[in-house]
């Protein structure tokens, strides 16, 4: 049994933009409970966005129990502070709470955004006093190297990935359920595609469209269809929910489960993720990718994503190094027209691809986010006494 076994902890997330901050939240609330046995009360400040990842969630329950989670609205009235907070994205937590937080001495940890940047480990883990209560709180970066916070992975779910790759039955089930049969021609290149509006869709589908293969383009989305017409120009509607020109073949989705996510990127040859969360589960889908970073002002996202391709293709060939690079700039810049770049990004797709799998397989054999963060409030609670 987990020594955490029972413990109580709560996690604050305010959501900012998207679906990222709630996306992680909930992840980690649920591996906190299912691998660790943790008691989680996850408090959220908008559960109209949350609904998206959390279906189940009712917006008329202040606090409700979803998947072993204590799901809250935003506190408005005291509650009692548990033994570990963790704040996400400096979400900064309500007066009164904090206030009760030090007298209790409650853990207090500020779960950071993911960044491969070097200076990430320098930052990790340090102490932050408040200006005016008797409180630290500490900060904790994700990232890929050792001396960091490491990476959001459930225990099982590279076995789960694995089990799904081995079983055509599986996939052909998933399929089937999202409506689409058998008309996905066998030797087709899958995608799936989930980007911000900046991204260089429209060199992707150039180079696509010139390539001697099929491709099957997956696009989760939950807008109105007539909002696609200027990126999908001169496609043809074949039926509700499937767009085509030449070779290229477009399917509309639905918004995914966070679970059917995954079973989207384990099963395409290529998947184009965004933010932060999908961006971790490409890489544990141990398949070829192209993240596009949120983005920020002065370019600093394009900094993100050359510190990440540095650490990420650390091994790999000079051939794939600048395959990945060259197809990264031309992704998050939709003023690049050189469809060269997505061209050879497709033509490396085999080697590509056991190059996603090694580094899938380096990554997770290292201790999860979780494990760690659960290590450091221990840490933290020996200080403290
Ligand atoms: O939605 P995002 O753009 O979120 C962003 C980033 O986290 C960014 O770093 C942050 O600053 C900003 O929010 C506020 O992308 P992200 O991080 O990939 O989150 C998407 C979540 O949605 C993730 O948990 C996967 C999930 N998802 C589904 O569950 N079903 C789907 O069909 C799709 C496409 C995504």
């Amino acid at each position: 049994m987990s020594k955490h076994h029972g413990q109580h902890w709560d996690i604050f997330c305010k959501i900012v933009d998207n679906y990222g901050d709630i996306g992680i939240c909930w992840r980690l609330s649920q591996q906190l409970v299912n691998d660790h046995h943790v008691r989680v009360r996850l408090f959220i400040d908008d559960f109209t966005t949350a609904k998206k990842i959390i279906p189940h969630l009712d917006s008329a329950l202040a606090e409700q129990a979803i998947q072993g989670v204590t799901v809250c609205a935003w506190p408005t009235a005291t509650t009692a502070p548990a033994e570990v907070v963790i704040e996400t994205f400096s979400c900064a937590l309500p007066d009164a709470y904090l206030v009760q937080m030090t007298q209790q001495q409650s853990i207090w940890i500020n779960l950071e955004y993911l960044s491969a940047e070097s200076w990430v480990c320098d930052f990790h883990a340090k102490p932050s006093p408040h200006p005016t209560l008797a409180i630290t709180k500490h900060f904790y970066f994700p990232g890929f190297k050792n001396d960091t916070g490491g990476l959001i992975r459930e225990h099982s779910l590279i076995a789960r990935r694995d089990a799904f790759l081995n079983s055509k039955i599986d996939q052909t089930k998933f399929w089937q359920a999202l409506g689409i049969k058998n008309d996905i021609e066998k030797d087709s290149i899958k995608i799936s595609l989930f980007c911000y509006p900046q991204a260089n869709v429209n060199q992707l589908l150039l180079a696509l469209s010139a390539y001697n293969q099929t491709s099957s383009i997956f696009l989760p989305f939950n807008g109105s269809i007539d909002t696609l017409s200027n990126i999908f120009t001169d496609f043809k509607l074949v039926n509700a929910n499937t767009l085509r020109l030449g070779n290229v073949t477009v399917y509309l989705l639905p918004f995914l489960s966070q679970s059917d996510y995954d079973h989207l990127l384990w099963a395409c040859d290529l998947n184009f993720v965004r933010g932060e969360d999908s961006w971790i589960r490409a890489i544990w889908a141990s398949k070829p990718f192209i993240w596009q970073p949120y983005i920020q002002t002065e370019h600093t996202h394009i900094k993100k994503m050359q510190a990440f391709l540095e650490v990420y293709s650390c091994e790999a060939t000079d051939e794939i190094k600048s395959a990945l690079l060259d197809a990264h700039l031309t992704w998050s810049n939709a003023s690049v027209s050189d469809t060269n770049h997505l061209t050879r990004l497709v033509q490396n797709l085999p080697k590509l691809s056991s190059y996603a799998r090694q580094q899938a397989d380096i990554l997770s054999a290292l201790p999860d986010l979780a494990t760690k963060l659960l290590s450091f409030s221990e840490r933290l609670a020996k200080n403290k006494v």
